[in-house]
């Protein structure tokens, strides 16, 4: 991860709420509705890249107010980061190292067709093509944070389903211990796999893991939209992985492939600096990376661009409630 430590700003409960982000919520409010009705997104074979708008104006109207099972818990949480800024600062080294790097150059990103290969130990290997991916599982909106280990923030609204959809359709065997996950590797589409240079010296393709019990965790998500729309190429299209417990680098973009394991799998970033960045990579205000403090995050928001939204980090990035019983016994400082 590049980054340029800053001065430490004051934390504050600064969470501006202007109207920009109130008709943003608003609308969201509106779709929550909708699929808190219970209806099943289907696609359609037309779907493109941000041009598929999962919120069709005769489902909205079947508005109904009841809430999403899985609502941010804070009250900070649900202030979104606009839109307009998740698509713009990313990272996505395979198309370059600065944040404007993916959105300049994945425009022309092929997503369709697509296939992502469920394999390893499984009774029951499948594959799913692009249409799968918005077809198969009822897709589902959920707000979560996003915590970069490079200590910038945001507030996403996802649509996507529970990995423990895929993992229960292929049925892993008992040998099953571990999820190794996969980007696609295409030099000629990412320069960043081109050239080392570009690509921040990381061998490509970008390789990511999760133990069984978290992949399961209801909270895991394989998303395919935010903001009510597919994903745009720089945020990881037409499928990627959400942990939003772990630090942004373990939600893989633009997956190919997912291996059920019986051993840990290699990740990329442990590979690149393992004593910087551990397999397991929970949000931890306690243990700091070893250049600088992860005790705070600038939360990203409609601010400008020098607006500093400086806010305590939260153990497991505030999903604690869900999720420290997996990792009960352990010493999270060494298993980091
Ligand atoms: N294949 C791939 N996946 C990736 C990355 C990457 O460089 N390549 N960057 C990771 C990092 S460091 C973060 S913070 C998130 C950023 O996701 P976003 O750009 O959608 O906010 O994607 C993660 N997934
Ligand atoms: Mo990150």
């Amino acid at each position: 991860m590049l980054l340029k430590v800053k001065a430490k700003s004051q934390i504050s409960e600064n969470e501006i709420t202007d109207e920009h982000v109130y008709l943003e919520r608003r609308s969201l409010i509106k779709k929550m509705g909708f699929l808190g009705a219970g209806s099943l997104l289907a696609s359609t074979t037309s779907a493109q890249a941000r041009g598929l708008d999962f919120f069709s104006s005769k489902e909205e109207q079947a508005f109904v107010t009841s809430p999403i099972k899985f609502k941010a818990s804070s009250s900070d949480s649900q202030v979104l980061t606009p839109e307009n800024k998740v698509i713009s600062h990313n990272n996505f080294y395979e198309f370059g190292t600065k944040k404007s790097d993916p959105v300049n150059n994945a425009q022309s990103f092929k997503v369709n067709p697509w296939q992502l290969k469920v394999s390893g130990e499984v009774n029951k290997p499948f594959t799913l093509d692009y249409d799968d991916l918005f077809s198969r599982y009822a897709i589902e909106e959920r707000i979560y944070r996003l915590r970069c280990v490079e200590a910038w923030s945001m507030v996403i609204p996802w649509l996507g389903f529970s990995l423990s959809n895929i993992i229960k359709q292929a049925d892993p065997t008992s040998k099953a211990k571990y999820v190794a996950f996969e980007t696609l590797h295409d030099p000629e589409q990412m320069p960043g796999q081109r050239s080392r240079r570009v690509g921040g010296g990381i061998d490509y393709p970008y390789v990511e893991g999760l133990r069984l019990d978290e992949a399961m965790n209801p909270l895991t998500l394989m998303s395919v939209g935010l903001y009510g729309k597919t994903l745009p190429p720089q945020n990881g299209a037409p499928i990627r992985l959400v942990v939003p417990w772990k630090y942004g680098f373990k939600s893989i973009k633009s997956v190919v492939g997912i291996k059920l394991v019986e051993k840990m799998p290699p990740t990329t970033w442990n590979i690149l600096a393992p004593r910087e960045y551990g397999f397991y990579a929970n949000v931890n205000p306690d243990v700091d990376h070893p250049r600088w403090s992860q005790a705070s995050e600038r939360r990203i928001t409609s601010g400008g661009l020098f607006a500093r939204n400086r806010i305590e980090t939260l153990p497991f990035n505030g999903y604690g409630e869900e999720v420290s019983s997996l990792y009960k016994n352990m010493n999270l400082r060494k298993y980091y």
